[in-house]
């Protein structure tokens, strides 16, 4: 509890490759949350209404060129821009619901060729570290059969499995890896669990920083 007597909110975080029904599920699992009097929030990176948000969109649809590592660092700044925000909600006693972090940030930039998992790392490094990253694994064959990949920019099966590579060698300890291959209903009673969980647990007054 802080000075006011209220215990800090809880943040979590949605990862995985394309595909794998983050989005859906993390709107989901807002509502139950809510709906269950724990009041919380939605987000996502990257956040595209910003100043650097447009940059990213541009990139992303393939409107504007960028060196890899400008790019990069864009990803991070667009989440240090938003920090005192999600500060901010946390303090208040609301949670949070992260569509994409940091995670994808490094998973996505170091499945480009001559790019590290530890240069990657260095520009969110001092991020808030999550109480709980829930990570929807599935196959680059089972994501393929969803229907295909849309045509941004890292939408292709290459791609996708070097990034869920990085991805698993990013896990920590805050980290669940869910089978994401059940249909939309079932996935998301196994996620409720867990963020049920995390809400109840939460006890840290600070949250530790990445990495
Ligand atoms: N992405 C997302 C990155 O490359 N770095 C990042 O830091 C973040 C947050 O951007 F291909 C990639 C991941 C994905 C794209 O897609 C954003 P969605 O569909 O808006 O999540």
């Amino acid at each position: 509890e802080n000075k006011e007597g209220v215990k800090r909110g809880t943040l979590m975080v949605m990862e995985g490759c394309d595909r794998t029904g983050k989005t859906t599920q993390a709107k989901q699992l807002v509502e139950f949350l809510n709906s269950a009097g724990k009041h919380t929030v939605f987000m996502r990176f990257p956040e595209r209404s910003t100043h650097i948000g447009g940059i990213i969109d541009k990139y992303l649809s393939n409107k504007q060129e960028l060196d890899d590592r400008a790019i990069h660092l864009l990803f991070s700044a667009n989440r240090w821009e938003l920090l005192p925000e999600i500060q901010k909600v946390l303090k208040s006693g609301t949670n949070i619901i992260i569509d994409r972090y940091a995670y994808s940030g490094v998973a996505f930039s170091a499945a480009k060729p001559g790019m590290s998992l530890e240069w990657c790392k260095g520009s969110d490094a001092g991020l808030p570290r999550p109480d709980l990253v829930l990570f929807l694994d599935l196959t680059p064959e089972q994501a393929l059969s969803r229907g295909g990949y849309g045509t941004e920019r890292y939408e292709s099966q290459k791609f996708q499995e070097r990034v869920r590579e990085n991805y698993h060698s990013l896990k920590d300890n805050s980290w669940k890896v869910i089978d994401a291959d059940r249909t939309i209903e079932k996935l998301q009673e196994v996620l409720r669990t867990e963020v049920l969980n995390a809400v109840n647990s939460v006890k840290q007054e600070e949250l530790p920083i990445l990495w």
